[in-house]
């Protein structure tokens, strides 16, 4: 049964950056209601109602992932990784954005999926086979028409983002080899939870994992988690290694223990998740306290990152530009468009300097690490940041 746990109120579509405040009234952009629910057969962590995939996944799609050195550099490792240990003679990603794992691959070992068409255009040029289309049987019976069976399928902050997870993992095995491997990782919701960092809930993350969740919805699909990571990428994810249930993968003692420190920390029972809404409503009145008391102080506020995730915030908090002036992001095709639903200007990050800002509340808070080295005029100024995670303060 789906219980409803948190209400993060009207949303627009987190990818949905204005190019023109005055042309896209609040009359004609489009709102929907972002409930979350937890599913307590399977313990799977949902929005109550997604909305359709082709609202979101279009040829105008703003995120980069190559954006971030430090998520290029983790992709770099990762592919490195799965390729010593899989040895794989195909393999094929599921929603390759830009390019920033299947360009440590050969080009001829590798098979990308990507559904909008302006991401998959530019791996298309680079050489990448890149199949502009949403992931699907259908597509999957395609593929294995096309270039056969596949040892290994890899896909990170993706998964999550699809509504209909049966149908996705049937497609996955559909086209595995006997002894082939899906490696995928998305946000933790063991981490949301730990770190209250309630704005990962946003359109595009129809589920948010855990490993009990999954464990339940592969095992219909005969299907076995044979590993488990908890990784520090994005601010808390999991990587979930799936193999046949009859292949030769024993599970390693890692699902063991993850599975253990799950059932521990509650991510099975409703009451964990009615204690975490409470919390993300107290975090919402300490952060517009403290951002008014600023404010009061006649102190310059901006925000660092154009995330998706900080849309959920200023959407939830009503945060518009008369407390956060401006948000600045490194990615050109989002400079000088508006943030979806509150229409705060996004600006390239040099401007925070030029403007003498004195706070930037972090909206790309998973990358502060990279954000400070680069951030060094900023913070020489006597600029400070606000974050939300895992408590309102400035650091
Ligand atoms: P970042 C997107 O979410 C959407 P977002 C998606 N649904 C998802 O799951 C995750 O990515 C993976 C900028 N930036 O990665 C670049 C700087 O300006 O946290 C990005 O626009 N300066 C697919 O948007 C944004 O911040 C910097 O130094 O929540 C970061 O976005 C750095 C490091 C980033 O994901």
């Amino acid at each position: 049964m789906k219980k409803t746990f948190l209400n993060l109120l009207k949303q627009p579509i987190s990818n949905s950056y204005l190019s023109n405040k005055k042309k896209l009234t609040l009359k004609n952009e489009f709102f929907y209601n972002l409930s979350i629910s937890f599913n307590t057969n399977n313990y799977l962590v949902s929005i109550k109602k997604p909305i359709n995939p082709k609202k979101q996944y279009t040829d105008n799609y703003a995120h980069r992932a190559s954006e971030s050195l430090t998520m290029s550099l983790a992709f770099k490792k990762t592919a490195n990784e799965l390729k010593s240990k899989y040895k794989p003679k195909l393999s094929l990603e599921i929603g390759s954005n830009d390019g920033v794992f299947i360009k440590n691959f050969n080009k001829k070992k590798i098979i990308a999926v990507e559904p909008c068409g302006n991401l998959a255009k530019i791996t298309n040029k680079k050489g990448f086979s890149t199949y502009n289309s949403f992931w699907d049987t259908k597509l999957s019976k395609k593929i294995i028409n096309e270039k056969g069976k596949l040892n290994l399928i890899y896909s990170a902050n993706t998964i999550s983002h699809i509504p209909n997870l049966k149908e996705t993992f049937k497609a996955i095995s559909n086209c595995l080899a006997d002894n082939g491997v899906f490696v995928f990782e998305d946000p933790y919701i063991g981490s949301v939870l730990k770190h209250n960092s309630y704005d990962q809930f946003y359109d595009e993350h129809v589920h948010l994992f855990s490993l009990i969740s999954i464990s339940n919805i592969v095992k219909e699909q005969d299907l076995k988690i044979i590993d488990v990571e908890l990784l520090k990428t994005h601010g808390g994810s999991i990587r979930f290694h799936v193999a046949k249930k009859y292949s030769k993968f024993k599970p390693t003692i890692n699902v063991k223990n993850v599975y253990k420190s799950e059932i521990k920390s509650g991510l099975n029972k409703l009451s964990s998740y009615k204690k975490f809404s409470i919390r993300v409503k107290n975090s919402k009145k300490k952060l517009l306290e403290l951002l008014k008391k600023l404010k009061k102080k006649n102190k310059r506020i901006i925000s660092y990152g154009a995330t998706y995730k900080s849309t959920t915030i200023y959407n939830y908090c009503n945060i518009d530009s008369d407390l956060i002036e401006f948000v600045t992001d490194s990615t050109k095709n989002k400079q000088g468009k508006y943030t979806p639903g509150k229409h705060i200007l996004i600006k390239p990050p040099i401007d925070m300097v030029k403007a003498k800002i004195d706070y930037a509340f972090l909206g790309a808070w998973n990358f502060l690490k990279e954000i400070r080295k680069k951030e060094k005029k900023f913070i020489k100024n006597g600029g400070k940041f606000i974050t939300h995670v895992p408590t309102i303060k400035i650091i």
